[in-house]
């Protein structure tokens, strides 16, 4: 197939699905056209069956918003029609999905007519933002119905989308994926755990885009309850808003020998391979896809109890789930799991085996391809 992909290029769950699903797909010998305005940041690789096309949009004083989403539309028609596009997926409804409506639209008009179905996967914050914010869901509605077909990455997903916004057509659930081959303990990493902490101190990671729904000081507050009673390290990778906030409760608490702002990082995998605990306090996540990636990479997760999450750790088998804000408790869960190593090992099996069983990419993308093939099925 001669796939088309949009989605965020910058670091967030929604575009490292896009662009991990388009690497997967070329490597399985599907042709992957990503059309955004950069290159998506996992993009890093040269690949003979993977193409970018960038989607600029020209300054012009009037524009005190620059129309992207128009620039998006023509781009993605642009290149459906020169590179023979059989089918095009958007990630993240706002705006992609109404982008991709307007080209399919764009292109059935055209001299030569020719039919673009567009497959939307919803992935939590363009639906909860919306619930926020009434004045997108009129539009988002309907260029979700207006889709040839819709996924959500998760049941929790799919029935806050169908509750907020009386969605009539069908919704299939895909579950985010990870790839194990990469996203596993590799044993060689651990030669690298010295340059993050002393051979008797665990390492606790976050990852995040330091949104305020990340619940970054919650990390911290967990981790100063953690390290007075067992020796620790914090790695926290990523950037966004809350970063300043969370720099200057590091140092009110006295703890900046031991924690450490690596910024957006690359090969998270590598640096998962080292950890021991994932703290994962967010307010909301449909998925918690960075979860996932640390419990393939046999670490396990203490994490909230909130939306999705709940679908990928199950509590006192390959991880904790607690009440949001309860950081007591997660604490309490994290210094039980890190005191106990024969637990933690087998916690962290558990959380492997489980990625494996049910989110590895081996099997979730078979399941988008047979999803695709139906969407084209019914558009023919
Ligand atoms: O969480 C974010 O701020 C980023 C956001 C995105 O769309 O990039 O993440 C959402 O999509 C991820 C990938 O599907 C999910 O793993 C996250 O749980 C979801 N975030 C929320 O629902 C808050």
């Amino acid at each position: 197939m001669k796939i088309g992909i949009t989605c965020y290029p910058t670091y967030g769950g929604s575009g490292v699905v896009g662009t991990e699903l388009g690497i997967e797909l070329a490597d399985r010998g599907h042709e992957v056209h990503f059309i955004a305005y950069q290159q998506p940041i996992r993009l890093n690789a040269q690949h003979p069956r993977i193409f970018f096309h960038e989607v600029t949009v020209s300054l012009y004083p009037l524009f005190e918003y620059p129309p992207y989403d128009l620039a998006l539309a023509t781009r993605m028609a642009e290149v459906a029609d020169i590179y023979d596009l059989d089918i095009l997926h958007v990630h993240y409804a706002i705006p992609h999905s109404v982008s991709a409506l307007l080209a399919r639209q764009m292109l059935a008009a055209a001299d030569r007519p020719r039919k673009l179905p567009f497959v939307t996967t919803l992935h939590g914050t363009d639906i909860t933002i919306v619930g926020a914010d009434r004045s997108y869901l009129p539009v988002t509605r309907y260029s979700i119905e207006q889709s040839d077909g819709v996924t959500a990455i998760s049941n929790y997903l799919k029935k806050r989308t169908v509750q907020e916004f009386e969605i009539r057509n069908p919704i299939e659930v895909i579950y985010n994926f990870v790839n194990c081959d990469v996203y596993c303990r590799d044993p060689k990493a651990q030669e690298n755990r010295g340059k993050f902490a002393a051979p008797d101190e665990r390492i606790l990671v976050h990852v995040s885009n330091f949104r305020p729904v990340k619940r970054i000081c919650d990390v911290i507050e967990i981790f100063d309850r953690v390290q007075k009673q067992i020796p620790s390290r914090l790695l926290l990778m990523g950037d966004g808003p809350e970063r300043s906030r969370a720099e200057w409760l590091v140092g009110q608490k006295g703890l900046r020998k031991k924690v450490e702002f690596m910024g957006k990082v690359d090969r998270v995998s590598e640096k998962l391979s080292v950890a021991d605990l994932m703290l994962m306090p967010s307010e909301l996540e449909s998925f918690g896809l960075a979860a996932l990636e640390a419990m393939a990479c046999e670490v396990p997760c203490v994490a909230t109890a909130v939306g999705g999450v709940p679908e990928v750790i199950e509590h006192g088998r390959t991880g904790y789930l607690a009440q949001v804000g309860d950081v007591e408790t997660m604490a309490r869960c994290a210094i039980e799991i890190l005191s106990d190593e024969r637990r933690h090992r087998e916690m962290g099996k558990l959380a492997r085996w489980e990625a494996q069983a049910n989110f590895c990419s081996t099997k979730i993308i078979p399941e988008y391809e047979a999803f695709y093939k139906r969407v084209l099925e019914r558009a023919a």
